[in-house]
């Protein structure tokens, strides 16, 4: 062969060779993208079963919630590991029931940090995996050491010890002091000449409070909420100093969606993790003015319209920078709905028919199914064909696991003893899900198949304050709830051996 032939050839071979690595590069490319998509988990606040239009809600319309639920799929038995929010966090992060853990409780606002650094959590996870990781808005598990945080100094522990590696946080919840934004480590546009107190036992400084001075408010309390007065709203606990790093009510929702889309767009080149977790639809309720009577059911509807539009937002900003499709969005609700919960914002007046938690019985604080049985709508197009609906039982307990699995890692033994590699399930390909589930409320319940027992609780069976069933009773609760979702029939004596066989069952894992 003459030489020019063998270059010739040489080259040909080589383009070969070329075109082989490059569609190798190509397939592992293709691989490491569908097994690392990017995931933003949108987590509403108190927004129940029956507040999305995809639920069925009419009084108002949620375009873009239910924009995710025709791209993927609509669970109709998702839920939050429990019936408050601090719980429920902890669970979902941890992959741990909280109420295995002491101090898991409804957080004061100036808690400690719950989760310790060192724990795996969703975000440390994910971490490890090579994600980018951050979490903007309600953070409610507690900030810095046992001795409390310091608002005037760095703030940690927190987020960034746990796994993330940005935050943009309101501290605990909007109803509760310190009322500033923490990103990161620093309390944002702190004064130093005007620096933060807090407390929750005795007033600090000289500010008026709700008690007080009732003529300052612009929202009066119903029930508690009635100490220092921030933007024309008293909230839990007092607080004085930080006038100027003091949020707006009217502008929490805008301020952290502008957050969460630079997250994204600074993140749009590495696979991300982005915990977006709204404020809405929580007490106090006040939307942005352009929300404002855009539904007939006063700020808690004007709050699901405005937890709509901070979810459309995240959507057009996949779209506009071409992630749509291999990126995970999951919306769902840290717990049920409340109507009432604190303040005179003519929740209860207004509802007409609209039912928050549908066709489920009680809601917020209760061991019915309204508790925790919450919007759960997942939409990954490279993977999840749309249009699904899924009955398979489902919780946040589980991204731990299942996220773990997808993204190839194995979890340390003792990490996330609840949670479940339940990934089939969440890309539709499983209808079952989970054989049983410990939800948790004031008391502890088991769904196992259709059943549902609730265990025996002593107590008030209503929450006065928020007129809920909270779902507690001196005797044993079994429900059917193929036959009976709203939980009316309790058919405790007429299956004592079903009754036996599941509170065992709840027994064994309880001391698991
Ligand atoms: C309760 C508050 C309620 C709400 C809840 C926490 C009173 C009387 N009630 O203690 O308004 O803030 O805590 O809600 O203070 S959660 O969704 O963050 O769990
Ligand atoms: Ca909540």
């Amino acid at each position: 062969i003459s030489s020019s032939c063998k270059l010739c050839c040489m080259s040909k071979s080589l383009t070969a060779w070329l075109s082989i690595g490059l569609l190798v590069a190509l397939t592992n490319n293709a691989v490491s993208q569908t097994s690392h998509p990017n995931i933003v988990l949108i987590y509403a606040d108190d927004l129940g079963y029956g507040d999305t239009s995809c639920y069925g809600a009419t009084a108002v319309a949620t375009p873009h919630i239910d924009r995710i639920a025709s791209e993927g799929i609509r669970f109709t038995d998702g839920h939050a590991p429990a019936a408050t929010c601090t719980p429920s966090r902890y669970a979902m992060l941890t992959g741990q029931y909280a109420w295995r853990q002491q101090g898991t409780g409804i957080a004061k606002g100036d808690a400690s940090a719950i989760i310790q650094p060192g724990r795996v959590t969703l975000a440390s996870m994910l971490h490890d995996a090579g994600y980018k990781t951050g979490v903007v808005g309600k953070w409610h598990l507690g900030l810095g050491p046992a001795e409390g945080a310091d608002w005037n100094g760095k703030i940690a522990p927190g987020p960034l010890e746990i796994g993330f590696d940005y935050c943009f946080l309101i501290p605990a919840t909007g109803d509760r002091v310190p009322c500033v934004y923490v990103e990161n480590h620093h309390v944002v546009d702190l004064d130093p000449d005007d620096p933060i107190h807090v407390s929750f036992k005795t007033k600090v400084g000289n500010e008026p409070t709700g008690a007080e001075n009732p003529d300052l408010l612009k929202m009066h309390p119903s029930h508690g909420h009635d100490r220092t007065i921030v933007n024309g709203i008293s909230r839990i606990g007092y607080m004085t100093g930080g006038h100027r790093a003091r949020w707006v009510d009217e502008e929490m929702a805008d301020r952290i969606t502008s957050k969460a889309v630079a997250y994204i767009e600074e993140n749009k080149d590495d696979p991300f993790f982005l915990f977006f977790s709204l404020h809405d639809i929580h007490v106090p309720r006040v939307p942005h003015p352009r929300f404002v009577g855009t539904t007939a059911m006063g700020p808690r509807g004007d709050a699901i319209a405005q937890t709509d539009w901070c979810t459309g937002e995240i959507l057009a900003a996949l779209d506009r920078l071409n992630l749509t499709d291999n990126t995970i969005v999951l919306f769902t609700s840290d717990n049920g709905p409340v109507v009432d919960d604190g303040y005179q914002d003519e929740a209860a007046e207004k509802l007409g028919d609209h039912q928050p938690a549908g066709p489920l019985r009680g809601g917020k604080y209760s061991s019915f199914e309204g508790g925790t049985r919450v919007p759960f709508v997942l939409r990954w197009p490279a993977k999840v064909k749309a249009n699904q609906t899924s009955d398979a039982l489902v919780c946040q307990i589980d991204l731990l696991h299942s996220f773990a699995t997808l993204t190839g890692q194995t979890l340390a033994a003792e990490a996330g003893p609840d949670s479940h590699n339940l990934m089939a399930a969440l890309l539709g390909e499983d209808s079952q899900g989970r054989d049983h589930l410990v939800q948790q409320a004031r008391t502890l319940s088991l769904r196992q198949g259709d059943w549902k027992y609730l265990e025996p609780g002593r107590g008030p069976a209503i929450n006065k304050n928020t007129n809920t069933e909270v779902g507690v009773a001196p005797q044993a609760q079994l429900y059917n709830l193929r036959a009976d979702l709203g939980e009316q029939k309790n058919l405790a004596d007429q299956h004592p051996q079903r009754v036996d066989k599941m509170k065992a069952t709840l027994g064994r894992v309880r001391s698991e």
